[in-house]
């Protein structure tokens, strides 16, 4: 009897987990393409690096707005491990969050090969589903 309970229990709470998960991530809207306007793969640029983002198919709004179809930029440099797609993203050097809705930044970096790949992010700075996110390119920095 009380193995019975139990295995409702844990049913139960698989279902509510189930349940959290999904209404943590925001779906994508369809077609949405993300991009980087400048510089272009494998360009040769100097410091500083203006980057510019661009987004077609859903708009861009600050972080902690809640508007539907909108998100706002993140640009990873030289990140090689991606990050967990359906928590927060990260916030460093490395994984830059524009949650001001701004669209280019302007980077200084060393001397030498760079990556960099945007990702979209909801109001709560998660990965959309499925991810939207750019092309990677590699830059190199005179
Ligand atoms: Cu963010």
């Amino acid at each position: 009897m009380s193995h019975m309970i139990s295995k409702s229990v844990s049913l139960l709470l698989l279902l509510f987990a189930t349940v959290f998960t999904a209404i943590a991530v925001t779906p994508a809207t369809e077609g949405t393409v993300l991009y980087i306007i400048s510089p272009q793969d494998g360009d040769v640029v100097s410091n500083p690096v203006r980057v510019q983002f661009g987004l077609r198919g859903m708009g861009v709004a600050p972080a902690g707005i809640d508007k539907p179809k909108t998100g706002h930029h993140h640009l990873l440099i030289d990140v090689t491990a991606m990050p967990m797609m359906d928590k927060p993203l990260p916030s460093d050097d490395k994984h830059r969050h524009f949650g001001g809705g701004q669209t280019e930044v302007d980077l200084t970096l060393s001397p030498g090969k760079h990556t960099l790949q945007l990702v979209l992010g909801d109001m709560n700075h998660v990965p959309f589903s499925p991810p939207i996110m750019s092309e990677k390119i590699t830059i190199s920095v005179k």
